[in-house]
């Protein structure tokens, strides 16, 4: 019996509160409105931004169903929906591209002003909510909320991929994958025979480690302080990895000293401000790029001396590694069929839905790269 124009009640989980653990929940998913797509979730992995919620480092309006690294496939669609169809695989995007404002209109930039992520309001582009339990509203979150076995987004941010892709794998590239790889290949731009560090071998980070090495790059030193996660780092093309417990001194001076003067491009992916400082500093002082990938601490700041970019050094950042998004992840999950980058090495852990708090440990204890929860 057809779902569409109903209300449908699935399992989701839901944070009721800050620092607690996630709730499995009876939900409600009201059928989608105008230009809004409604996805059963086939797949969703964690990310530490969704952690970062949990901790309050990053803000998000409670009760919120979080999950914005997923794949699915299209239940129903609103009224004058064209891009997708019902039946159609999709994954949900956390930055929308809606293709018609000023960033979108943009050759270089990705930050749609639809973005929820501007104004951390919890809804759809039309304000409202479409999920409800036990008679309370629960808040979207970046406009995808895939810890629920339903969910609907706008049509701007849901992206049609390839019938025949592994959603259990291509969910990486709603989030992990792309973050890590597009800040390598958009946003350093690192060049072939170039030195670069990575600070935070993640599921983002040694992502970018990937994006690194297909672009070329001679030396790329892997920075973290979990030794644990090196073996995984050089596997996917990490030459070198230091942890900065083993020595003492700083370990922007360790880098400064190791490569000559500065590696050339240089990426936090780890969300601390005193890494986001030692990762601008161990770049070359004349022509070194900087990318923040990491998410910094919610309401904190830095003071710099601005010596640190006089002589020509460039501090930057990305959300989802650049891409736009509607355009880029079918093209994306197009070349992980087509074999041009892995996605099996960063999973590390696959579960059942019902796990998720289990998964949110591993992440927390170090123990995984990335878990997939399938339902
Ligand atoms: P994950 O927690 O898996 O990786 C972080 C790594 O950093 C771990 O291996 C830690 O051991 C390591 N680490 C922690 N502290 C230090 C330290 N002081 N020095 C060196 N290494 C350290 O996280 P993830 O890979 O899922 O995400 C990484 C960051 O990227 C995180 O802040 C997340 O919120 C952010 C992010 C950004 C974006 C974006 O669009 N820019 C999208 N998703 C996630
Ligand atoms: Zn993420
Ligand atoms: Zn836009």
């Amino acid at each position: 019996m057809s779902t569409a124009g109903k209300v449908i009640k699935c399992k989701a989980a839901v944070l009721w509160e800050y620092k607690k653990p996630f709730s499995i929940e009876e939900v409600e998913v009201a059928p989608p409105k105008a230009y809004e797509v409604r996805i059963k979730i086939v797949a969703t992995g964690i990310c530490r931004s969704d952690d970062h919620v949990v901790s309050g480092n990053l803000h998000s309006p409670l009760p919120v169903i979080l999950g914005h690294e997923a794949a699915g496939i299209v239940e129903s669609i609103g009224e004058g929906v064209t891009t997708v169809k019902p039946g159609d695989k999709v994954i949900p995007l956390f930055i929308p591209q809606c293709g018609k404002c000023r960033i979108c209109k943009h050759p270089e930039s990705n930050f749609c002003m639809k973005a929820d992520l501007r104004k951390y309001q919890g809804t759809l582009v039309d304000g409202t909510c479409r999920f409800t339990c036990r008679g309370k509203p629960i808040h979207h979150f970046l406009g995808t909320s895939t810890f629920s076995e339903y969910t609907v987004v706008d049509e701007i941010s849901v992206a049609k991929i390839d019938a025949a892709s592994p959603l259990e794998k291509v969910c990486l590239i709603g989030c992990g994958f792309s973050t890590g790889y597009g800040s390598a290949v958009n946003v350093g731009k690192v060049t072939r025979g170039s030195i670069c560090a990575v600070f935070g071998l993640g599921g983002v980070g040694l992502s970018v480690v990937i994006g690194c090495k297909a672009a070329g790059a001679a030396r790329i030193i892997g920075v973290d302080i979990n030794k644990d996660k090196f073996a995984k780092a050089k596997e996917l093309g990490a030459t070198e990895c230091i942890n900065p417990q083993d020595y003492d001194k700083p370990i922007n001076q360790v880098l400064y000293e190791m490569t000559d003067g500065g590696v050339d491009f240089s990426f936090e992916v780890i969300g601390r401000l005193d890494t986001m400082v030692s990762a601008l500093l161990c770049c070359q002082d004349s022509h070194g790029v900087s990318v923040i990938v990491g998410v910094p601490p919610n309401a904190q700041s830095l003071s710099m001396n601005p010596m640190a970019l006089l002589a020509g050094r460039t501090w930057k950042g990305a959300l989802f590694g650049g891409y736009k998004s509607k355009d880029s992840v079918p093209k994306l999950v197009a070349d992980f069929m087509a074999k041009k980058f892995p996605l099996e090495p960063l999973i590390t852990n696959v579960s059942p839905f019902a796990k998720i708090n289990e998964g949110f440990d591993l992440l927390r204890s170090g123990k995984s790269i990335r878990t997939v929860l399938t339902f």
